[in-house]
C-alpha cells in the first residue's frame, strides 16, 4: 500500500519535529549562497531562532524574481563544479530559471517520484510509458528516473508524434501513462482516426497527468474517453519537478510531501499566513535538497489545504486541484477571472471538444471577450440552428460563472492551433507582444 509506511504515515507531530531540524539544515546549508548569506544578514535569519516549524514565518520569502535576478549560480551553496545536473522551468510565463542538483538532491528527487506513482497505484509489473518533454523539462527525466527506481519498465517516449505512441503502447503493452491532460484528448482523436479503440486495443490501466491546470470535468472526461483512472501530478521545476504533491487512489486533493516540503499558504495581497482550508497561494521550502535549497518560494499556484484526514492513512496533508496561477487571472470588466473557471463550465457541455481559446481583446475602449470553442465532429453539423443555440447556452453558462458575457465561436474539431507542450489557453491581445 505504501512506498515507505513509516515516513507515509509518520503521526502530524513527529513530521513536524523531523520538519523543524531539516529546516535548521537547509537554512545552515542556504547560508552558504551569495544569495541568502546576502538575505540572512539583512533580515537576521539564524537557524538557531527557530523554536518551532511554524517560526519558518518569519523567514523572508523567495521568488521568481529573485532566481531571474541571481540567475544562474546565485543560489548555489556549492562550487560550480560541484552539482551533477541542471533543469530549467519551461518559461510559460517568462524568462526561465535554473535550478541544480547534486547526487544526494537526484536521488531524494527520484525517490519522491517512486513513492508518488506507488500512491496512486503504479507497480513495479507495470509498463510505464513517459509522454513529455525529455531535456530541460523536468518532467521527462523526473519521470524516467522515479519510475525506475519503482521498478516499472519505463518507455521514454518523449513527446509528440501520436501514431508512434499508440504503436508503442501496442508494441511493448504500456499499462500507465504519464503525460499532460491537453495531449490526452487529442491522443485519443488520433486513435479514433485509426479506427482504434483503447478500451479495447491497449492494456492501458491508469494515467497520470499533470504540469498544467485541468479541471475535475476535464478528468473525468479522459477517464470515460479511455475507459482508465487518472491521478493528479502537480510539482514545478523549483521544487524539482514532479513529485512534490499527488493523488493517491481516492482521487481527491493530492499529498503534498511534508517530509521535503514545508506547505503553508498565504494571501498573495497581504503575504499572511492563511488557515488549513482556505484558498491562498502557495509557498514552499525544500527540506532535503543540498545544492541548491529554496526557503519560502513563492510558487503563485493558487490552492488550499484540505483540512480532513485522508481514508487512504497519509498524514501528509493534501493540496486541493490547483485552481490557477496568480499571473494567469485576467482582469475584465472589473471582475478578476481564471481559465480554470471557464474550463469548467465548458467541460459540462457534451457537444464540447477537446480544445479551446480565450481571446481577450479592447475594442474601442472597452474589454471583450471571445472563446473559441471546439465542437465534437458528431455535432459539428450544418444545423446553423442547433450551433447557434449552442453558443448561446455555453455563453450565458459561462456568464453565470465569471459575471462578464463572452462571445462564443464555435469550430469544427482540431481546427485550434496546438502547442507542442502545455496547453495555451489564454491569448490576450490587450498586453503588447
Ligand atoms: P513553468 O512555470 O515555466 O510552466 P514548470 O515546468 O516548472 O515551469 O511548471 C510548473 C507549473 O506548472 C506549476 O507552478 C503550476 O503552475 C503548473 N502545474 C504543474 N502541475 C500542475 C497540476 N497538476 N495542476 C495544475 N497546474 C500544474
Ligand atoms: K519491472
Ligand atoms: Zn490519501
Amino acid at each position: 500500500m505504501y512506498w515507505e509506511p513509516e515516513i507515509e504515515q509518520l503521526p502530524s507531530t513527529r513530521l513536524q519535529q523531523l520538519q523543524l531540524e531539516r529546516l535548521r539544515k537547509t537554512i545552515d546549508r542556504a547560508g552558504r549562497s551569495p544569495f541568502y548569506r546576502q538575505q540572512f544578514a539583512a533580515a537576521g535569519v539564524a537557524s538557531g531562532k527557530l523554536q518551532h516549524i511554524d517560526d519558518i514565518r518569519s523567514l523572508p520569502f523567495t521568488t521568481k524574481d529573485d532566481l531571474r535576478n541571481h540567475f544562474p549560480y546565485g543560489f548555489l551553496t556549492v562550487p560550480k563544479d560541484g552539482p551533477v545536473r541542471l533543469h530549467c522551468s519551461s518559461g510559460t510565463t517568462g524568462n526561465p530559471t535554473v535550478i541544480f542538483h547534486d547526487q544526494h538532491d537526484l536521488a531524494s528527487w527520484a525517490n519522491l517520484v517512486a513513492r508518488s506513482l506507488y500512491c496512486a497505484g503504479v507497480r513495479p509489473t507495470d509498463v510505464f510509458q513517459n509522454i513529455c518533454g525529455y531535456g530541460l523539462f523536468t518532467g521527462g527525466l523526473g519521470f524516467q528516473y522515479g519510475a525506475e527506481h519503482l521498478g516499472a519498465l519505463v518507455i521514454p517516449a518523449a513527446a509528440g508524434n501520436s501514431r508512434r505512441q499508440i504503436k508503442l503502447m501496442q508494441d511493448f503493452g504500456t499499462t500507465a501513462v504519464h503525460t499532460i491532460p491537453s495531449y490526452l484528448l487529442r491522443l485519443h482523436n488520433v486513435f479514433t482516426e485509426l479506427g482504434l479503440d483503447p478500451r479495447r486495443d491497449t492494456d492501458l490501466r491508469m494515467f497520470v497527468i499533470g504540469a498544467e491546470p485541468h479541471s475535475e470535468g476535464q478528468r473525468r472526461r479522459i477517464e470515460e474517453l479511455f475507459g482508465v483512472s487518472a491521478y493528479n501530478s502537480y510539482g514545478l521545476s523549483e521544487m524539482n519537478g514532479p513529485g512534490v504533491a499527488f493523488e493517491c487512489r481516492e482521487q481527491n486533493g493530492l499529498h503534498i510531501w511534508e517530509d521535503c516540503f514545508v506547505v503553508e499558504i498565504i494571501d498573495p495581497e497581504t503575504l499572511q499566513p492563511l488557515p488549513d482550508g482556505e484558498q491562498g497561494e502557495l509557498v514552499l521550502t525544500t527540506l532535503d535538497r543540498q545544492a541548491m535549497p529554496l526557503l519560502r518560494y513563492r510558487t503563485r499556484d493558487l490552492t488550499r489545504i484540505l483540512p480532513e484526514p485522508c481514508p487512504c492513512g497519509r498524514t501528509h496533508r493534501r493540496l486541493d486541484r490547483i485552481s490557477g496561477r496568480s499571473d494567469d487571472m485576467l482582469i475584465l470588466k472589473g471582475c478578476n477571472i481564471f481559465p480554470m473557471q471557464i474550463e469548467k463550465v465548458l467541460m459540462r457541455f457534451a457537444e464540447v471538444g477537446s480544445d479551446y481559446l480565450i481571446v481577450v481583446e479592447n475594442c474601442n475602449g472597452s474589454d471583450e471577450m471571445q472563446i473559441q470553442v471546439e465542437v465534437q465532429k458528431e455535432w459539428f453539423t450544418g444545423n446553423m440552428e442547433a450551433l447557434e443555440n449552442l453558443s448561446r447556452k455555453i455563453s450565458h453558462a459561462v456568464r453565470d460563472e465569471i459575471l462578464v458575457t463572452p462571445a462564443i465561436r464555435l469550430v469544427e474539431p482540431g481546427s485550434l492551433p496546438k502547442s507542442e507542450g502545455k496547453a495555451v489557453r489564454v491569448q490576450d491581445l490587450r498586453k503588447p507582444q
